[in-house]
């Protein structure tokens, strides 16, 4: 495979991006070798600067329902843009997305549009400490709510111990308020918030862990979570920057039936243009300034581009409820080949998918969180990686990162990277 522009486009990024990317997975540093410079997508196909074609399995981490360059999207944003890419004011299309998510999304009764996940995050939980009065939030470990400094912290020796930051930069002052606690583990959400209490304004957690690897609730596990929000009087925070419209048109608050007091999302909402928001019960939500003294603002939130792109995928995806069941055949089609190939070889593992999302980790297992999903086994993922990339299929450049399938993915895609992924596994062991 010839990737010398890739090449050459890495060494001149190296010397004026930190990494060269702008976002760490990118790097490949989870699996080593030149990070692809992408140049066009269509579809369920990546095309990068050297004109190599790859099926993809990433789908911008969660956005392209629908596959890359969705004409009608294309089209929406192509209007918009002749009439200005931003005005700093109001706008038609931030009421109608806005009305469009909350009647379709049960307990969001308000929206507030931002520019990214990390920022919805950011936004929520100071909502949350404005609203109840209180300062700590319990996070899960391996959980991603983007990078706010809130959420770059690590556990301490135990669970109830004071987290560190994950990261310098972040202050002990920060890490102080941080609790974490192990996806998963009811009891032990249950102990932390007996052992702060009052203190603890809101527990947030993705639904479907969809960043180290993905990893569903146990049965019980949202349900026990909404009883503890509720007797502990915390803010339940549901991240559904990822499972929001993918695994379901209501998101994972729809397939586990377990309500949100505010939820935020991220990239679909605007089908891939840089968006984010927040949302939920009117009596949170008009905390928000300017109707309540917590303060939150921004230029470019609810930008029309991103706006009209938003508003043309979640139209069409509300019309067309059929492209979950076509999403969720083609998922379990690639799951049942990939545990048939993996079983055939004796290859241990655990695989999950929820909908049109999947997490392979290498490792007899159990995986119910973040201790059991770093078990997996990263060079033989790193290998893996190389030699799907080899045979035309870009999967996730990280063993932390889920799959995320394109509904433009036809029955001939799955079965070339089953083949693939068959013939990867084969090298891999006979060397
Ligand atoms: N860790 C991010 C997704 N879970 C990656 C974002 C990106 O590199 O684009």
């Amino acid at each position: 495979m010839n990737i010398d522009k890739s090449k050459e486009l890495y060494e001149r990024a190296e010397k004026v991006i930190p990494g060269g990317v702008n976002s760490p997975v990118r790097a490949f540093n989870s699996v080593g070798g030149t990070p692809l410079f992408m140049k066009k997508a269509e579809g369920a196909y990546l095309y990068d600067e050297d004109g190599n074609k790859y099926i993809d399995f990433i789908s911008s981490w969660g956005p392209m329902l629908l596959g890359h360059a969705e004409p009608d999207v294309v089209k929406a944003v192509s209007e918009v843009a002749k009439h200005s890419t931003s005005f700093g004011a109001p706008t038609r299309l931030e009421v109608e997305i806005a009305e469009l998510i909350t009647s379709s999304i049960p307990g969001v009764d308000k929206i507030r549009m931002v520019n990214s996940g990390t920022e919805a995050c950011m936004s929520a939980i100071r909502v949350a400490r404005g609203y109840t009065g209180r300062e700590k939030v319990l996070k899960f470990k391996g959980c991603y709510h983007g990078h706010g400094d809130s959420f770059l912290i690590e556990a301490g020796s135990g669970a109830l111990t004071m987290g560190h930051p994950s990261s310098p930069g972040v202050t002990s002052g920060t890490a102080k308020d941080t609790l974490i606690a192990e996806f998963n583990d009811l009891n032990q959400v249950e102990e932390i918030l007996t052992a702060n209490k009052d203190e603890v304004a809101a527990i947030i957690l993705e639904p479907i862990a969809g960043n180290m690897g993905c990893i569903p609730p146990k049965k019980g596990f949202l349900e026990g979570l909404r009883r503890l929000c509720d007797d502990h009087n915390v803010v339940m925070i549901m991240d559904e920057v990822m499972t929001g419209f993918r695994v379901h048109f209501g998101g994972a608050q729809a397939i586990y039936d377990v309500q949100a007091d505010l939820v935020t999302y991220g990239k679909i909402i605007g089908a891939g243009l840089p968006v984010g928001a927040y949302g939920g019960k009117k009596e949170i939500m008009d905390y928000v300034a300017p109707t309540g003294p917590v303060y939150q603002a921004g230029t470019l939130s609810g930008n029309p581009l991103a706006m009209a792109a938003g508003l043309t995928l979640l139209k069409k995806l509300k019309e067309q409820p059929e492209v979950y069941d076509e999403l969720d055949k083609k998922s379990s089609i690639l799951e049942k080949g990939f545990r048939n190939a993996l079983e055939g070889l004796n290859v241990p593992h655990v695989i999950y998918r929820v909908g049109s999302m999947i997490g392979i980790f290498y490792t007899e297992g159990p995986v119910e969180g973040f201790s059991g999903a770093e078990k997996t086994d990263k060079d033989f993922f790193g290998k893996i990686f190389h030699g799907m990339l080899e045979r035309g299929v870009y999967l996730p450049p990280s063993p932390f990162e889920a799959f995320f399938l394109s509904n433009a993915l036809t029955m001939e895609d799955i079965s070339h990277t089953l083949t693939a992924f068959e013939e990867t596994l084969e090298d891999i062991l006979n060397h």
